[in-house]
């Protein structure tokens, strides 16, 4: 019975997750969770990537002292990397993309390149925390300098378990700095950035290449997954023949259709959504919106609450009344979280939430509403219809969100699994070692051994009049 370990990094917790595939069905279970703590220094907002690199590692050997595995393979959030020196070591310590340094960077790229080529190019919608962004925000410092090589963090990590540095596809395309048509490095972007190129003079791999052993376990081979975390979790939607749309909902709430080529029009690019790459030539059309973040910087404020009590009591609380754009940049890093929400629906008025409850109502109402605006728009920049939408990720565990996102869209919702970016990255080292056949044949696995829960759509007056408020609230940001 083959075994895989995934190793799933987000933003707010990592775990290693293993998975044996008999019978056409996959099981899985957790090995190791650990929390993801970023740290704040005085030059800004990093990434404990050593604390992550121990953690991911005594979960890889907690499972290899358990039975043989066939395989590691590793994914995470998308737009953060490191940069090595000449000798390979690490120069500083990763930032975060949360880190404000990233303020002018749209407007600096949008000078050098111009917005509607680097889209057309890229595919990329202009966010800040995307490498690029990144990368202008630190020109002339002394690490761009000093550094030869630029590695997204699932590839920095496989570097460390393997001492064999790799560019991984899906992870390179979250950079804005990928040829969206080719799959390489766009060095005309790159150089009119003024971004280093000898950073990015190495050859991009597709998901599923053997990278080589793991220095801990000379027995296991690392494979490439769908290195960036969506890429893998989309890669585990068990969509069957019925046209649907996906919504991956954790940290972030990235709505969107899987296409075969992207849309590199005005339009999408200024509705905000990206053309990323999937596995097998796939594009993720998407939209990435803020997403449970809010609800995870709710729950840290109040220190003691647990989601499943806070959803709970918004289960009591009554829907509809205060709305927020989830995107309204005031809650990009706030201090306190529940403040700005009450403070936001205060200067739109909104109904102010006048408890936990309400508030938690709110974010999720709010969450519902962006959804459908989201997926709607992917379906009219894609000229496709999608009839039904799959929701995976954490936010699949939310029943009240799924719920509320079927009431929404109109659409029936099906839920699951919860760790498709798991299941995705197992799936993908299981066909690259031969035990599944194509990403059909991947999906038919999730299917069959992690059958989603279906939510059947019952839009009622207060749903539709709450959306036409919600699109009033967008009207009058500047917010896509
Ligand atoms: C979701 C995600 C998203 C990114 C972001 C930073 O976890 O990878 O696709 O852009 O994190």
């Amino acid at each position: 019975m083959p075994t895989f370990v995934a190793v799933d990094l987000g933003a707010e917790s990592g775990r290693v997750v293993r998975g044996s595939l008999r019978d056409g069905r996959l099981a899985v279970d957790e090995v190791h969770r650990f929390v993801n703590r970023p740290v704040a220094l005085p030059d800004g907002l990093h990434w404990d990537v050593l604390a992550l690199f121990a953690d991911l590692s005594a979960g890889i050997a907690a499972a290899a002292a358990d039975g043989p595995i066939s395989g590691v393979g590793i994914d995470a959030w998308g737009n953060d990397f490191a940069l090595l020196d000449r000798a390979g070591g690490l120069i500083g310590n990763p930032w975060h993309y949360r880190d404000q340094r990233t303020r002018s960077s749209l407007d600096l790229i949008a000078a050098r390149v111009g917005a509607g080529e680097i889209y057309r190019t890229t595919g990329t919608a202009p966010l800040p925390i995307n490498t690029a962004s990144q990368l202008v925000a630190m020109e002339d410092s002394a690490q761009l300098e000093a550094a030869e090589r630029l590695v997204l963090l699932p590839d920095l990590f496989g570097y460390w378990l393997t001492g064999q540095a790799v560019t991984e596809q899906t992870i390179a395309s979250t950079s804005q700095l990928l040829d969206v048509e080719t799959r390489t490095w766009a060095t005309g972007v790159i150089d009119k950035l003024g971004i280093p190129r000898r950073l990015f003079d190495y050859d991009v791999v597709p998901p599923g290449i053997a990278v080589g052993r793991l220095r801990e376990h000379p027995e296991v081979p690392l494979w490439t997954v769908a290195g960036h975390d969506t890429a893998s979790a989309v890669a585990a939607v068990p969509a069957g023949a019925a046209p649907s749309g996906f919504l991956s909902s954790g940290t972030w709430s990235l709505v969107g259709l899987e296409l075969d080529a992207p849309v590199l029009t005005d339009e999408a690019r200024l509705s905000g959504f990206s053309n990323e790459a999937g596995v097998d030539g796939t594009i993720r059309f998407l939209r990435n919106g803020t997403g449970l973040w809010l609800l995870q910087r709710c729950r840290a404020a109040w220190r003691s609450a647990s989601y499943a009590d806070l959803v709970a009591a918004a289960e009591q609380a009554p829907g509809f009344q205060g709305l927020v754009d989830p995107d309204d940049p005031a809650f990009v890093s706030p201090r306190d979280m529940p403040a700005q929400l009450v403070a936001a629906c205060r200067r739109n008025g909104q109904p102010v939430p006048a408890d936990r409850a309400a508030v938690v109502r709110c974010v999720l109402d709010s969450l519902a509403c962006r959804h459908r605006w989201s997926l709607e728009r992917a379906e009219q920049l894609a000229g496709r219809r999608a009839d039904v939408l799959h929701i995976v990720g954490g936010g699949a565990a939310n029943s009240l969100l799924c719920r509320l996102t079927a009431d929404l869209t109109g659409r029936p919702v099906l839920a699951g699994p919860v760790e498709a970016t798991a299941v995705g990255n197992l799936l993908v080292q299981a066909r690259a070692a031969g035990e599944v056949g194509s990403l059909t044949e991947i999906r038919e696995v999730v299917a069959r051994s992690l059958p989603p829960r279906r939510y059947d759509p019952q839009p009622t007056d207060r749903s539709e009049d709450a959306y036409r408020r919600f699109l009033t609230l967008l009207d009058s940001s500047d917010n896509f």
